[in-house]
């Protein structure tokens, strides 16, 4: 059960839940900014490979670009998938097809910078 890579059922209510609190329209969708926002505000190490883990359903330890849809959608983000796309390419910056753990927190590092500027 310890390395159990799959959030449980109260976790992924937890993140529902504080994904909704992002979700100002009330829709049922929230913008890739308030997305990005949310991820800017997990501070804690492990929580953040907590949510790395959740994009990487597979396990392999890299998220995919086909990964990365899946948790796009399942989050009810709403954002275009060329947009998608084009944001993996960015965070995928040795051009391997997957972005790994250090290439997401250098991605979230990159935001952070601009959101601060
Ligand atoms: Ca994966
Ligand atoms: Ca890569």
């Amino acid at each position: 059960m310890s390395n159990n890579k799959q959030f449980s059922e109260s976790e992924i209510s937890d993140y529902r839940k504080a994904f909704s609190q992002f979700d100002k329209s009330g829709e049922g969708k929230i913008t890739f900014e308030e997305f990005i926002a949310l991820l800017l505000s997990i501070k804690d190490e492990e929580d953040l490979r907590k949510a790395f883990r959740n994009f990487d359903t597979d396990g392999d330890g890299v998220i995919s670009m086909e990964e990365a849809h899946q948790a796009i959608e399942s989050y009810g983000v709403d954002i275009p998938k060329t947009e998608v796309d084009a944001q993996f390419y960015k965070a995928d910056v040795d051009g391997d097809g997957f972005v790994s753990y250090k290439e997401f927190t250098t991605m979230l590092d990159g935001l952070r910078s601009k959101v601060n500027k």
